[in-house]
């Protein structure tokens, strides 16, 4: 656990950064997916382990990979062209195979390929030259080449691995000499820690912290080490999350290169990831996996192109901005807020629209602290402002922005919000949960009460704003919330998908919802439909359907989630995202 004061002064630039290259490239990039002619399923940097491909012939790779159209200013232009700030490029992956002129290990770049060069050297430099921070990613447990190394159970007998050897004889000398030989790092990107024990993830991050006090450690150090939280893969959390961390995500669904996956995702849903990210505290790692000719994929390059053009004008609103002072999501889009003091003692909100309103108009609930001044427009200068009024209802302040007609087809349209501080507190919100404008109330975990009945020690809702931890009756979440359009609701429990339970262990228990003086009950067994986030195309929800309410009255009412009765021992406990009160279609 770094000391605290120390990692906010090395995480200064990453506040201000926002949007980092993650590069994964190595000997996996010469089969690109496909082993002696088949198609070898899951990640490409995974080829050597889940192809369970013999040693010599994985190694015998290196005396073919010669990327001669490496350009090390190519991929650092690439990179700031996008708009990114930094880069973290594998160092060591999985495979064990170092892309960098390693000491310890003839397995390497330098000594192995014909290539015969330093890519990372030449990296290093090409990042100084154009003011790009540089970070290094190090695999310290798994190595499928070391007979020590965690991972490779089909050269060597796990049982005779001594991990401790394959540590001070391969992994902390490697991580020493990426440390001092390559100039001032901003992170090292640790991954994977497996059996690493406490003691030794201590031993990596100090190490790190000794030899370049101002390097960041990631939280896959392992045992709750490191500087700042890494997220799962193409992970985004439900709602604000405090502290340093990170999304590290793929443009298409690999990190190291496959010839034949051509999943690109479109430039909207990564700018609305971007953008997500940010808007919860968060920075966004995106991946390119390069070719074994040192070549970025043209599909990631025009994609990236195009990111960067939007935020040539729309960068104020992501770069050094504070998170949304709202915990979840928006119907209609996130927020950003410009850093304090940046306004010359006025408060901005930047508004990212994006699903376009019916109504041509949205809604801030809540917002205290300030009076609404003025909204225009991103990136048009010549826009006339736009309408802001304010009110109230519920003893809720509302500020509606009417949006310009004009901006409906825009890739990613922000609004500029100015406000005059009100008063001694300044810019607050009460973000208890308003019916939105498609009459849907989206009650989130994060926004509810968890009530707990007994020490304490039950239902919490964790770092990614859901509700787990699950297994007593006495435990329960409410909430309070707005309804302004009084109608029948379809209620749905939204979760988190389970790891699979046991076989005939139900994966949903027994759940009633209480609202209005009605009760819905669901039965355990299986969820009714699993659903992509529309935010964040590589994370599903389950949603299962409790029946329908009738809510006569508008104003303010209170519903509670409970479980039934106790779980039993062997069923998962509920990872609960919500629960969502969907107007009922009309018959
Ligand atoms: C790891 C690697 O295995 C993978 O090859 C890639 O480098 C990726 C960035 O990191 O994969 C992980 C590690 C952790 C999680 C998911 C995938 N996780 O915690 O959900």
């Amino acid at each position: 656990m770094a000391e605290p004061q120390r990692t906010e002064s090395r995480g200064a630039w990453w506040r201000d950064a926002k949007f980092g290259m993650f590069i994964h490239w190595g000997l996996y990039a010469l089969p690109a997916g496909t082993w002696k002619g088949q198609q070898v399923a899951g990640l490409g940097e995974w080829i050597m382990r889940r192809g369970r491909i013999p040693t010599p012939e994985y190694e015998a790779l290196a005396r073919d990979f010669n990327p001669v159209r490496f350009d090390a200013r190519e991929w650092v232009r690439i990179a700031k062209d996008a708009g990114m700030r930094y880069i973290v490029i594998t160092s060591k992956h999985h495979d064990g195979f170092a892309m960098y002129d390693s000491k310890c290990s003839a397995y390497d770049i330098v000594d192995a390929t014909p290539f015969g060069r330093d890519p990372l050297r030449e990296l290093a430099a090409a990042c100084r030259e154009a003011g790009l921070r540089l970070g290094f990613y190090y695999s310290q447990a798994q190595d499928w080449h070391d007979p020590d190394g965690v991972g490779n159970d089909w050269d060597h007998d796990p049982a005779a691995k001594d991990f401790s050897r394959y540590l001070e004889r391969k992994a902390k000398p490697q991580v020493r000499e990426i440390l001092t030989g390559y100039g001032p790092l901003v992170l090292i990107w640790f991954d994977t820690p497996a059996t690493i024990r406490p003691e030794q993830s201590a031993e990596l991050a100090a190490m790190v912290h000794e030899l370049q006090p101002g390097c960041l450690v990631n939280s896959r150090v392992g045992n709750g080490y490191g500087d700042y939280d890494s997220e799962g893969d193409n992970r985004v959390p439900a709602g604000l999350r405090p502290g340093l961390w990170e999304t590290p995500a793929t443009i298409n669904e690999t990190w190291g290169f496959k010839s034949y996956d051509h999943n690109w995702k479109s430039v909207p849903t990564m700018l609305r990831l971007l953008v997500d990210i940010v808007s919860k505290g968060g920075n966004y790692l995106l991946n390119v996996g390069p070719t074994a000719e040192g070549v970025i994929p043209a599909e990631s390059v025009e994609r990236l192109r195009a990111m960067g053009q939007w935020l040539a004008t729309h960068g104020q609103a992501i770069y050094g901005t504070e998170p949304s002072p709202w915990p979840a999501e928006l119907e209609w889009g996130a927020v950003t807020r410009a850093a304090a003091g940046s306004g010359a003692g006025t408060e901005r909100l930047y508004l990212h629209v994006f699903d376009w309103p019916d109504r041509g108009e949205i809604d801030l609930w809540g917002l205290d602290g300030c009076v609404p001044r003025a909204a225009h427009l991103l990136g048009d200068p010549s826009a006339p402002p736009l309408a802001v009024r304010a009110s109230s209802e519920g003893g809720l302040r509302r500020c509606t922005v009417t949006l310009p007609p004009s901006a409906r087809d825009l890739t990613l349209p922000v609004v500029a919000l100015d406000l005059e501080p009100a008063g001694p507190v300044g810019l607050a919100v009460d973000a208890r949960p308003v019916q939105a404008g498609s009459g849907q109330v989206a009650l989130e975990a994060l926004l509810g009460q968890a009530v707990r009945g007994a020490d304490g020690a039950g239902l919490r809702v964790g770092r990614a704003g859901v509700a787990e931890n699950w297994r007593d009756p006495a435990d329960h979440l409410a909430w309070t919330f707005l309804l302004r359009e009084p109608g029948a609701f379809d209620v749905e429990i939204r979760t988190v998908p389970a790891r699979r339970a046991e076989p005939g262990v139900a994966a949903a228990p027994a759940m009633a919802v209480d609202v209005a003086g009605q009760r819905l009950e669901v039965e355990a067994g299986e969820p009714d439909e699993r659903r992509r986030y529309p935010r964040s195309p590589h994370q599903s929800f389950e949603i299962r359907r409790c029946g329908r309410v009738s809510l006569a009255e508008a104003g303010w009412h209170t519903l509670t989630l409970r479980l039934r009765s106790p779980l039993p021992p062997d069923a998962p406990a509920p990872a609960i995202r919500g629960v969502r009160l969907v107007p009922a279609a009309p018959a």
